[in-house]
């Protein structure tokens, strides 16, 4: 992303809300995100070794800037005691710390009608788009495990449901029929637009899977991430460990299904999401059972007999989901992905969709890889 000197100014303008102006030495883009904007801000002087994340909100996407931050601070509090009752010596495990603007009694900024927040930057890491190792994929299962355990006693009524249906399959799927009846059918030379609403079609009975079991009180609501993808998880840079889960703006109520499941298909393609050739992404098993490793490894305490057993499903389901998420909006004119030309929403949608085919070829195999990890 190229900024214009527009673009520029205004973002020195606003950093300098958060920070003394005459500090500031610059602001970049950082991170590959769908939804908000979010940019690195470097400090000049005697602070030239800090850094601070800057973001701007996607307001139409959250609505509630005020119950973010108030679950944003919940989750912060609650780990941060249970962290301080492990004994010392333990595992790097960090979190993005938000940063309140000056002379404000809120953690968010309001500027001509945006939204704004400054997070801390955590040094000493790296991050990555794609998993390439076992040892990735297993310190990505480990980070996601970490974050759960250490909120398995905060009660999920405790978190603001700031996203409603987030990850509630069924109704992504109502709202891709609705775009349907509405929209004029879209040019399709290559075929692959019909191909895509042919593979959603052919599983539309499969979409309540786990609303049901949680329905039947087999799964329960827990606090969950909300979007434990690769590119959210920070690597140590010296030792690679997972040391944070970051992008906290979907921690709510939900099932840690959600979260295993989009862990699984984020850590399990090593072409990764943006994979130039959608039919040859796989779901690599090998990476599957190093990141449930480092997960059971981590979480497995916390964790029942039907939270074992609906994991395979959720890796499914939730590549699904994001796949049928991006076919829905590139048929509504890429409104809610940020995409770099027309057609990208519908390129990611087959990639997703190509997972997913691979995960259904190999499900009995999952399967028992659950059962032999447990
Ligand atoms: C979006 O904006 P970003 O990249 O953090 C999306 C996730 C998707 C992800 C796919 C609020 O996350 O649900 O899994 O793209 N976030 C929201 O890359 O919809
Ligand atoms: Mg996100």
């Amino acid at each position: 992303m190229v900024q214009t000197q527009l673009q520029t100014s205004r973002l020195l303008t606003v950093a300098g809300r958060f920070h003394p102006p005459g500090f500031i030495a610059a602001v970049a883009p950082l991170g590959q995100g769908n939804v908000n904007d979010t940019h690195l801000v470097s400090l000049r002087g005697e602070e030239g070794d800090r850094r601070f994340v800057l973001q701007r909100l996607n307001t139409t996407v959250f609505t509630a800037p005020r119950l973010v931050m108030q679950n944003l601070a919940t989750i912060t509090a609650h780990m941060d005691r249970r962290l301080q009752g492990l004994p010392p010596g333990g595992d790097r495990w960090e979190l993005p710390r938000p940063i309140a603007p000056r002379a404000s009694d809120d953690l968010w900024l309001e500027l001509d009608g945006e939204v704004w927040r400054a997070l801390s930057y955590i040094e000493g890491t790296i991050g990555l788009e794609a998993v390439t190792s076992a040892a990735q994929a297993q310190e990505l299962g480990r980070g996601l495990g970490l974050f759960h355990d250490l909120l398995h006693d905060l009660p999920a009524a405790h978190l603001a449901d700031t996203l409603e249906g987030f990850h509630v399959t069924p109704r992504y799927l109502a709202e891709h029929r609705a775009v349907l009846q509405r929209v004029d059918p879209l040019p399709d030379p290559d075929g692959h637009l019909a191909e895509a609403l042919a593979f959603v079609r052919a599983r539309e009975d499969q979409v309540d899977l786990l609303e049901a079991a949680a329905r039947r009180g087999d799964l329960s609501p827990r606090p969950i991430h909300g979007d434990p993808k690769i590119g959210n998880l920070l690597f140590d840079a010296t030792s690679g460990r997972a040391v944070a889960l970051i992008d906290l703006d979907t921690v709510k109520p939900g099932l840690l299904h959600y979260d295993i499941g989009d862990a699984l298909r984020s850590g399990c393609n090593p072409l990764g999401e943006e994979a130039a050739a959608p039919e040859q992404v796989r779901f690599d098993l090998d990476l599957a059972a190093a990141l449930l490793q480092g997960y059971l490894g981590a979480a497995g305490a916390s964790l029942t007999a039907a939270d074992r057993h609906w994991i395979p499903t959720a890796a499914r389901l939730i590549s699904f989901e994001l796949g049928l998420r991006f076919l829905t909006d590139h048929l509504a004119g890429d409104v809610y992905f940020r995409t770099s030309q027309r057609g990208h929403n519908l390129h990611r949608a087959r990639v997703q969709f190509s997972l997913c085919a691979s995960i259904e070829a190999q499900l009995p195999e999952l399967t028992a890889l659950v059962q032999r990890l447990s």
